[in-house]
């Protein structure tokens, strides 16, 4: 079923990386041009030992939409999507997607991310966690990990986004544009993470779509449960930076007029309103953390997929 065609529909680039998707890498290309003709495809695959690369060759030699970059070898996912972007970056597309290869992302809905980028966002969230959004076959493990790690994530940051590791995304040129690759975290897929929040700390619109995420059917996850220590290590550390910074402009802001206060009344002692909200909030990120650590450790002892 072909989806509507949106104003930047035909200078929109889909990346889509691969490792091991032999029995994917057909249907989820068939799924994305018959959804939406228009838009280009780039497979990025890292050498899969499956064969995945040279398939992809053979379909793009039969269609002008779908391009290939072969990569030496499996190099992470950042990796992958840092190669894409410049690919399109160098090119004329407007619109940059990221999608799984697995069958997650669902095509059909592409153009709910591509309208919302017509409506005006500079980076559109396939999101499964606001209203509408919803996971299908996922054991229970994983979304509880995905959904108290985006909790976590949305209180240490502050960025008001619901689904932040979500990796089905639309970017219009000019947020990709202004992101340095490099300085991009590489721990496990917190890069995600990374590019939303730098997208809503530099001012650009942020937003998110409902989506129906679907557990992969064929082959294998790459991921393993030890991206989540790091990676919410590295939140916690950017949330930190972010409300210090937070807290030393308003500790800026509120200088002078304490001082007035004190010159014109006399009064000695103001009480520390912003140290209690801050300790609230470190009080409650401590709680996350510890049940994010059970989770990881039931994962990890059996119970993972
Ligand atoms: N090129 C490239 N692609 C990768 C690499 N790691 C993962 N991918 C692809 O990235 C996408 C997401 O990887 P998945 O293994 O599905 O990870 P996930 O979706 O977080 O995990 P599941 O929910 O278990 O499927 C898939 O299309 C993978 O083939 C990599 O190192 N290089
Ligand atoms: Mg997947």
């Amino acid at each position: 079923m072909t989806s509507p065609q949106t104003a930047l529909s035909d200078s929109t680039l889909v990346i889509i990386p691969t490792f091991n998707e032999i029995e994917n890498l057909p249907l989820i290309t068939k799924r994305v041009r018959e959804a939406t003709p228009e838009v280009h495809i780039l497979i990025v695959d890292d050498s899969s030992p499956d064969g995945t690369g040279e398939l992809a060759d053979e379909l793009s030699e039969k269609d002008d939409h779908l391009h290939v970059i072969h990569r030496k070898s499996k190099d992470g996912l950042l990796g992958a999507y840092i190669a894409g972007f410049k690919w399109g970056l160098e090119r004329d597309y407007q619109v940059l997607c990221e999608m799984d290869a697995d069958g997650s992302h669902a095509p059909e809905q592409l153009h709910l991310l591509l309208e919302e980028i017509d409506k005006g966002a500079d980076l559109v969230i396939g999101s499964r966690y606001v209203e509408g959004g919803e996971t299908v076959n996922w054991p229970a493990s994983r979304e509880y990990l995905s959904r108290l790690g985006n909790i976590y994530i949305s209180m240490a940051l502050g960025a008001g986004l619901s689904d932040m590791t979500a990796g089905y995304r639309a970017f219009r040129r000019d947020l990709l544009e202004f992101i340095d690759f490099d300085e991009l975290s590489d721990a496990g897929y917190i890069f995600q993470v990374d590019l939303a929040f730098r997208a809503v700390k530099d001012g650009f619109d942020v937003r998110e779509v409902p989506i129906t995420f679907t557990e992969r059917e064929y082959g294998e996850s790459k991921l393993d449960g030890s991206f989540v220590k790091d990676s919410l290590f590295e939140v916690t550390k950017w949330g930190l930076e972010h409300r210090t910074e937070q807290a030393k402009d308003a500790v800026e802001d509120v200088t002078p007029v304490v001082k007035k206060l004190v010159e014109d009344t006399g009064v000695t002692k103001v009480p520390s309103r912003l140290g209690e909200a801050t300790s609230y909030v470190g009080d409650l990120a401590g709680e996350v953390w510890k049940l994010a650590k059970h989770t990881v450790n039931d994962m990890r002892s059996g119970s993972k997929r």
